[in-house]
């Protein structure tokens, strides 16, 4: 039915088809876009290229890394003073990203009314002048979206240092850790153990039995005491 030139015409076709068809999938298997990018074009625009790939966000740097490693892969050289670029490149993403560390903290602080940023330990921090329980300070921590503060020997020294420039003629400044679960194992509501350093020398006593909860005190040069959980003092709130 179909004439000899009319066969031999389709097997010429398909034999174009194939071949077409065989140099696209040859280049989609290198077309991981990102890849494509790297075999075009100069380092530089490689480069900007790969930045402009919302799939390298995560982790730029890295994704640079890996940009430059393909591109050397690639063609197979080096180029003179690239290295030194990368530094300066990677140098300045690093200063990038502490500003946007910053702004961010200072939108945050913005939010959290009254509270300090605590640069050693990166978290926020208030010095309440309001008198109230243990409890009843823990709650108003709480609402501000942190806790009752919890120490370490090395803030330690800081803190008192805050509560001795703070506490007006208060004496007392509660923090943030009890016994009230189980009489005479202190923990920082973090879950920390309390270091035996922090407290004064004598303390904890549970005087009267009846001691539970954690606060500085000036006559002990604003080292730990336990005292009276309903005592109405000023306190300290942390976020995290
Ligand atoms: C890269 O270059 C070196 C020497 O210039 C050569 O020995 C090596 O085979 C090359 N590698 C590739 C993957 O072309
Ligand atoms: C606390 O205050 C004392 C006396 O002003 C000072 O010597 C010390 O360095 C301060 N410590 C901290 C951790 O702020
Ligand atoms: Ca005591």
């Amino acid at each position: 039915m179909f004439s000899y030139e009319f066969i031999l015409l389709m097997l010429f076709h398909l034999m174009l088809c194939s071949i077409t068809y065989a140099s696209i999938t040859i280049e989609n298997d290198c077309t991981d876009n990102r890849m494509k990018h790297l075999c075009e074009g100069s380092a530089y625009h490689n480069v900007y290229q790969f930045f402009g790939d919302s799939s390298c966000q995560p982790n730029i740097k890295k994704c640079i890394e890996d940009a430059i490693n393909t591109l050397f892969a690639k063609q197979n050289k080096s180029v003179e003073g690239w290295d030194e670029s990368i530094k300066t490149l990677t140098a300045k993403l690093e200063t990038l990203e502490r500003k946007i560390d910053k702004i961010g903290r200072i939108g945050d602080a913005r939010c959290h009314n009254g509270y300090e940023y605590y640069q050693q330990d990166k978290f926020w921090y208030k010095f309440h002048n309001d008198c109230m329980s243990w409890s009843e300070a823990r709650d108003v921590c709480r609402k501000e979206g942190g806790d009752l503060i919890s120490l370490n020997e090395n803030n330690f020294d800081f803190f008192r240092n805050v509560s001795q420039a703070k506490a007006g003629g208060c004496n007392h400044v509660w923090v943030g850790t009890t016994d009230i679960s189980l009489e005479g194992q202190w923990y920082w509501l973090n879950g920390k153990r309390v270091s035996s350093v922090s407290w004064q020398p004598g303390q904890p006593d549970n005087a009267r039995s009846n001691e539970h909860c954690g606060d500085l005190v000036r006559h002990f040069q604003f080292k730990l005491n336990d005292h009276v959980c309903s005592y109405k003092v000023h306190f300290i709130c942390q976020i995290v």
